[in-house]
C-alpha cells in the first residue's frame, strides 16, 4: 500500500472545498483496472491543483510490461487522495491443444485444468503447463509466448501468456507427405504453427504441401494441386548453369487425379524475392528455361509477403522429370534469375 498526502489544505482546513460534484467523479475515476496488456510500475504519482489549492488531478507514471491494479479515493473532506496500489495482481495463462483432440494440457501448482482452459495467476509467480499426447501420439512443441520443447514448461508470469500443445505422430511423421513434423516446423524446426502457403492449417498436418530446408540455407514451401499427397519432396542442388538460384532447386513429385486429368500444378513459396524471374527445370537430361507456354511452365507472382511461383506439369510432357514414370508428375525445378545486364555487358568488355 502506498500512501500519498498531497500538498493541499489537509482536513479541516478546507472542508467541503471540492468542486460540485468532482469528490462522487474522482471515486470513479481513480478506480482504474488494468487486466491486460497495461503497464505500470507505480512508481510516482503527481498531484495537480488549482489556484485555491484544491486537488484537481493525480497523474500516474506509467512504465514497465507488468500489470496492476490501483485504486484512488478522496477522503472525507475531497483533497487527500489514497492510493492503493497491488501491481502483479493479475496475470493469465490460457491454454490449448493441436490438433484437436490428440492430447490434453494441464497447469501444474495448485491449479490443474484439461484443454482449452485458463487460469488467472499472479504476476511473478512461477507456472508450470504440461502436455499430455493422447494414445499413439506425441507432444511436439509449444507455440505461444514460448516455442520450445520442455514439458513441464516452467516460467514466471510476467504478463499474459497463451499458449498452445502440438501433438503429432509418435513416429515423428503426421501428414503423408515424405517430411517429418520437425523439418515442416519452420527454419528452427521448433515452429510447430509454420503455415508457409498460407493455408491456415500447419504444414505438417498438410499430406500436400511440404516446407523444408534448401541446400543453400534458405526455407521455402511447396505445394501440390489435386488430392493425392506429395509423394517426394526434397532439396537439391540448382543447375551449374543457373548463376544466380538462391534457393538451389527442389524436387517433388505426386500422381495425378486421373488419366483425363493428367497435369498438376506446383506452387513454391519463397519469401518476397523481386531478383527472382526465372523458373529452371530439368527436362530429359538437361536444364531449360521453364517459363509457362499457355500450357505448361512456370509463372511468377510478387505478392506483398512472398513470392509464389505455380508451375504446370503434365504426365509424359516438358518438365515433367518422371516421364517414364506412368501415373506420376515430378518436377525438379530452381527459382533464379539472369545475370545482370551490367555484369554481362562488363563480361564482354573483359573478353
Ligand atoms: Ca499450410
Ligand atoms: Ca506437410
Amino acid at each position: 500500500m502506498t500512501t500519498r498526502r498531497p500538498n493541499g489544505r489537509g482536513a479541516g482546513g478546507l472542508a467541503g472545498s471540492l468542486p460540485a460534484g468532482l469528490a462522487p467523479v474522482l471515486s470513479a475515476l481513480f478506480l482504474w483496472l488494468f487486466t491486460a496488456g497495461a503497464a505500470w510500475a507505480a512508481t510516482e504519482t503527481t498531484y495537480v491543483y488549482d489556484a485555491d489549492g484544491r486537488l484537481v488531478a493525480a497523474n500516474m507514471t506509467l512504465s514497465s510490461s507488468t500489470l496492476g491494479d490501483f485504486r484512488y479515493a478522496p477522503d472525507a473532506v475531497g483533497n487527500i487522495l489514497t492510493a492503493t496500489t497491488t501491481v502483479g495482481a493479475y496475470g493469465t495463462v490460457v491454454l490449448s491443444v493441436a490438433p484437436e483432440g490428440s492430447g490434453t494440457v494441464t497447469l501444474g501448482g495448485a491449479d490443474s485444468c484439461a484443454t482449452d482452459c485458463q487460469k488467472t495467476l499472479g504476476l511473478g509467480r512461477s507456472a508450470s503447463v504440461q502436455a499430455y499426447a493422447a494414445q499413439s501420439r506425441a507432444f511436439l512443441g509449444w507455440s505461444g509466448g514460448y516455442a520450445g520443447t520442455d514439458n513441464p514448461h516452467v516460467f514466471t508470469m510476467t504478463g499474459t501468456m497463451a499458449l498452445t500443445a502440438h501433438f503429432g505422430a509418435t513416429g515423428g511423421k503426421t501428414d503423408a507427405d515424405p517430411l517429418s513434423d520437425v523439418t515442416e516446423a519452420g527454419q528452427s524446426g521448433r515452429v510447430f504453427t509454420y503455415d508457409g502457403d498460407g493455408s491456415g492449417v500447419a504444414d505438417y498436418l498438410e499430406d500436400r504441401v511440404a516446407s523444408l530446408p534448401t541446400v543453400t540455407g534458405k526455407y521455402l514451401t511447396v505445394g501440390v494441386s489435386g488430392t493425392r499427397p506429395l509423394l517426394t519432396a526434397s532439396a537439391r542442388t540448382a543447375p551449374s548453369s543457373c548463376a544466380h538460384c538462391p534457393y538451389g532447386a527442389v524436387d517433388v513429385s505426386a500422381s495425378y487425379p486421373t488419366s483425363t486429368n493428367a497435369c498438376l500444378t506446383y506452387t513454391l513459396y519463397l519469401p518476397n524475392d523481386a531478383r527472382i524471374t526465372d523458373f529452371y527445370a530439368y527436362d530429359g537430361g538437361e536444364w531449360i528455361d521453364f517459363a509457362y507456354d499457355g500450357t505448361t511452365g512456370a509463372q511468377i507472382y510478387r505478392e506483398a509477403a512472398r513470392t509464389r511461383i505455380t508451375v504446370r506439369v503434365c504426365d509424359g510432357k516438358r518438365g515433367d522429370s518422371l516421364k517414364s514414370e506412368p501415373t506420376l508428375i515430378g518436377l525438379i525445378g530452381a527459382p533464379g534469375y539472369a545475370a545482370a545486364a551490367t555484369s554481362s555487358f562488363m563480361n564482354l568488355l573483359l573478353k
